[in-house]
This record gives C-alpha cells, structure tokens and sequence, in this order.
C-alpha cells in the first residue's frame, strides 16, 4: 500500500517537472520565433488576436479551419501565431459577416474584396443571389442547436447568447434563422407543452431570441433610398418573432423595413405604411386561428391602405383566415421564401 503511494508521488512529481519543461519549451520557443521575425513583422498569439478582433478563439479557429479564411503559422509546439495582415483580415471578415454574408461564401476573398463588400452601398445585389440559402453549415447549425438547447434547459442565458454570436459569425443568415434559431424556438415550444420545459424557459429564450434577432434589424445596413417594407402582428396577435425573422430577411435583401412589434391597431399598422410610403405590409398571423375580431381588423387595414400598397400575410394561423385574406385581396405568404419573392415582384416601382 505505502509503496503503491509512493510511486503515485513519483509519477505526479515527474508529471509537474515535464509539465513545467514542456511550458519553459513552450514559451522560450515562441519568444525565439517572434524575435526572429519582428525585424520583418510582429506575431500576434490567439489570446491578443481574440482581443483586438472580438472574435472568441473558438471561431476564429472554426473559420480557419473549415473555410480556410486564414492560414497562420505555429510554433514548434503547435500554437497559432497571426502576423498583422492576417488580425487586419479578421476584423474585415468580422464586419464583412455582421452585414449579413455567411462566413462560406466570403471566407476566401482577397483583403480588396471584403473591403469593398464592408462598404454597405451594393447591398441589394450582395443579398439577392439567390444560392445564399444553400450555404454549407447546416452540420455547424445542428451543433449551435444542440448547445443552445442544452443552455436553456440549464437556464443559462450567459451561455445561450455565446452560441447564438457563434451562429451569426458562422452560418448564412439563412441559415442561421431556418435551421438554428426557428428550430430553437420551435422545440422549446414543444417541451414547453409536453410539460418538460417550463414557462421560464420558454420567456428566457424568448427574451434572449427577441433581443438578438432586434439587435441584427438594427445594424443591418440598407441604402436610405431603398423601399420600405411595414411588419407587425395585428391586434390580439402576440407572438411576433415570425414577424421580427421575416423582417430581418427583408432587410438582408436590401428593404427599409419598418418593424412595429405585436398586437397592432389595424389604424396604426396603416398609418406607419403610408407616413413611410411603404410598398407593402407584411403581417404574421400564429394564433389564434378563430378570432373573428382579426377578421375585422384585417379588413379595417385594407379599407386604410392605398391601393399601391401590398398587403402580405404569413404565420402558422394565416390558412385560418384565408376566406378574408381571399376578401381584402391579401397575398397568403407559405414562408419567408415565398416572402422574398413576393417582394422581389415589388421591388421596381409600377410605371
Ligand atoms: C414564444 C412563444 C410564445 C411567446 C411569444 C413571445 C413573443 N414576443 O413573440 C408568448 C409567451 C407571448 C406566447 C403566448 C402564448 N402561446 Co405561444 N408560443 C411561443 C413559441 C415557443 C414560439 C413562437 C414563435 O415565435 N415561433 C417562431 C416562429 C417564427 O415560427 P412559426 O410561427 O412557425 O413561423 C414560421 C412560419 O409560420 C413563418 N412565419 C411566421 N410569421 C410570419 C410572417 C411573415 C410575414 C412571413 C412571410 C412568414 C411568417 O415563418 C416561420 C419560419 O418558417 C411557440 C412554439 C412554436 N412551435 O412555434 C408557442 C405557440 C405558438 N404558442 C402557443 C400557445 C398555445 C400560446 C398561448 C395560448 C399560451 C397560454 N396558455 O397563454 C399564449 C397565447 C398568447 C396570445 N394571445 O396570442 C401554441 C399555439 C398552438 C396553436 N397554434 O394552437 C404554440 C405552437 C406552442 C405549443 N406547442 O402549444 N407564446
């Protein structure tokens, strides 16, 4: 027994003094590097490059390795060390990425390029391509959806917003919305009514899904002489974050988009539209389906509107309504797809 401790001392002793010397190793190895080099250029290592972009390692490792955005030397022991060209193309990519352009279609564009797509005025066209929504990622997306479930079952939001910023710096936006944070949404709603996740976890995720996707609207750049699109939910109707998701597609394919929020006076929702000479209204109809007070209102809607305004309707509960919808000749919207082409015949303003 006392021999079995000793060499267990041993062993961990050994273990500390190779630990240390593979440190000592480590770090002389990389000061002998980046002296070597800083005659010709500075090397920056992971944790400094994480700081100055704002990018956490994690993606940072994830965009060189499976888009190959960068390629930065390693030291003798393996560790990656950026000089400034490549820190400088990061935080290109980074803006580049928050404009709303997945990390797979930009990932390999010379430094010019990305520049040139960082500056907001071609927008429009950058948003149109139509293969933006077949974007690699959908393995990457599954991953995020897992972790973002596994954050709100701990109620966590701490944890939750990290893997929601890792989606929007990885996937398309497409992507992103049809198989992360809709998904998301869906299978808390689910375990929410099957009784296995509560209430709380339901409005945590709400919350932290309705202040990300907000945030996105708001920094999405769109030309100020781009038409303008009005999204709301009428009155009575609450859930809003179709009409938020829609809003944010909108605007990725260049829209002004004027996002009111839920349970709209039909009055206001037609005020908004015409201060703002929108082209059309787009509303999200989820529940409930048998309301006969929304009938009216959407009726009211129409007789405020201008004839030169479209009026869209999307939602789980929209087919409810179609009677009416057929009535105010209201176009039924299946999905945001169909959304975006609805818009796209609006785009050129009638002769
Ligand atoms: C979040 C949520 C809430 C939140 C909403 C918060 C908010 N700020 O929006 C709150 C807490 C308010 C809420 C309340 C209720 N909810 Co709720 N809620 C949900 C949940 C979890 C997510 C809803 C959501 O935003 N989904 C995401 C959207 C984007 O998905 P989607 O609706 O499928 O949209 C897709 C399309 O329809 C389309 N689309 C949607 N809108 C638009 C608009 C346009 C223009 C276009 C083009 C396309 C489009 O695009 C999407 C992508 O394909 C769902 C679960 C679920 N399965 O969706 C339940 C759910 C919708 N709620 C439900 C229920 C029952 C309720 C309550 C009655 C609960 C209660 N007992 O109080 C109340 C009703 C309140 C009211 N008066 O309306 C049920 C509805 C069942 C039904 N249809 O009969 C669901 C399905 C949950 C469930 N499984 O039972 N809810």
């Amino acid at each position: 027994m006392t021999s079995t401790i000793c060499q267990c001392k041993v062993y961990n002793i050994g273990l500390f003094f190779w630990k240390s010397y593979r440190k000592f190793v480590d770090i002389y190895l990389t000061l002998m590097y980046v002296r070597g080099v800083t005659i010709e250029e500075t090397r920056f290592p992971m944790k400094a490059v994480s700081k100055r972009t704002g990018l956490t390692p994690d993606v940072i490792r994830v965009w060189e390795r499976r888009y190959g955005a960068i390629n930065p030397n390693r030291t003798a022991t393996n560790r990656r060390l950026f000089n400034e060209e490549e820190v400088r193309r990061l935080i290109l990519l980074k803006r580049v990425v928050e404009a709303g352009h997945g990390i797979g279609r930009v990932a390999r564009l010379p430094d010019g390029k990305l520049a040139e797509l960082s500056d907001s005025s071609n927008f429009h066209e950058r948003h149109m391509t139509p293969d933006r929504v077949d974007m690699p990622g959908d393995g990457l997306a599954a991953e995020l959806l897992e972790a973002s479930l596994k954050a709100v079952r701990a109620l966590e939001l701490e944890a939750l917003v990290p893997v929601l910023n890792r989606g929007l710096l990885t996937l398309s936006r497409p992507v992103l919305l049809e198989n992360l944070i809709l998904p998301l949404l869906r299978e808390v709603g689910e375990a929410w009514h099957d009784g296995d996740l509560r209430i709380a976890h339901e409005h945590m995720t709400s919350h932290v899904v309705r202040t990300f996707l907000g945030d996105l609207l708001l920094k999405t750049n769109v030309p100020s002489s781009a038409p303008d699109v009005v999204f709301a939910t009428p009155a009575g109707q609450k859930h809003e974050l179709g009409a938020l998701a829609a809003a944010l597609m909108a605007a990725g394919d260049g829209w002004k988009t004027t996002y009111l929020g839920a349970d709209l006076p039909a009055e206001e929702i037609a005020a908004a539209a015409l201060h703002n000479h929108a082209r059309a209204v787009c509303l999200s109809l989820v529940y409930p389906g048998d309301d006969s007070g929304l009938a009216t209102e959407l009726v009211r809607l129409h007789s405020f509107l201008s004839k030169d305004i479209a009026l869209g309707i999307g939602g789980t509960a929209a087919g409810s309504y179609r009677y009416t919808l057929e009535s105010i000749g209201a176009v039924s919207l299946a999905d945001i797809g169909s959304m975006r082409m609805f818009l796209a015949t609006l785009r050129e303003p009638k002769p």
